[in-house]
């Protein structure tokens, strides 16, 4: 396994592109929407309604669509996620607190090899299921209080490949775009969070699904 340091101005970044192999990489997308209804490579989940999406039991993730308020309406999530983590690490982000639901194998069995290799322990970490590139993330940096100050965030990347963005606070119009492709473990850490704030934007084009998490220490 190769991986990369790239030191930003005001943060670090490690980048390690194949850090799962194709079969570790390929099952955790199988694993994420195995359920009890719905054939996982012939689902077009972002057809699905709310109302069909609640019926489906996952059998290893439970799958939210959250609703967030925004300019005093009621939007739906462009993405569906799920929190898990040690008992009592709650966490609020978008306005909504989630509480931990309880590790299961597969993500223990992620955890654990990201833990060796950056060293950190984490207790948490936050799925993101980007349905196809109409599913997105706007601009923010991870910087609630509970992460503690120069929080290390270890990114975790399955399915389909889709950009990363990152833009400094004082400079936003000036990029730096990562594609993050199945298998792909990005970390960032130093001050990154309080100068940076990082993006997934819309791509048309990507009609699958990609699977996102993101390993967190929530300090007390
Ligand atoms: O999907 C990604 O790569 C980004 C996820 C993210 O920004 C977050 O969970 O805060």
């Amino acid at each position: 396994m190769q991986a990369f340091v790239i030191q930003v101005p005001d943060g670090e970044l490690i980048f390690a592109e194949r850090f799962f192999n194709t079969k570790i990489s390929d099952r955790s997308v199988e694993y994420f929407q195995e359920n009890d209804i719905y054939n996982w490579q012939h689902t077009d989940w972002q057809q699905l309604s709310a109302e069909d999406l609640a019926q489906v039991k996952f059998t290893y993730i439970n799958w939210q669509r959250d609703d967030i308020k925004m300019f005093g309406k009621t939007i739906a999530l462009p993405r569906l996620t799920a929190w898990y983590g040690d008992a009592g690490k709650s966490y609020t982000y978008s306005g909504i607190t989630s509480q931990p639901q309880v590790w299961n194998a597969g993500l223990l069995y992620i955890k654990k090899q990201i833990e060796q290799v950056t060293g950190c322990a984490f207790n948490s970490v936050l799925l993101n299921w980007y349905r196809n590139g109409e599913d997105h993330m706007g601009w923010h940096a991870d910087d609630e209080p509970e992460l503690g100050v120069n929080p290390l965030i270890a990114s975790v990347n399955f399915g389909e490949t889709r950009d990363f963005v990152l833009r400094r606070n004082d400079e936003p119009r000036q990029k730096i775009v990562m594609p993050l492709q199945h298998g792909t473990l990005l970390v960032m850490g130093g001050a990154l969070q309080h100068y940076w704030q990082h993006s997934v934007p819309k791509r048309k084009r990507v009609k699958g699904s990609r699977f996102n998490l993101t390993f967190r220490a929530i300090v007390e």
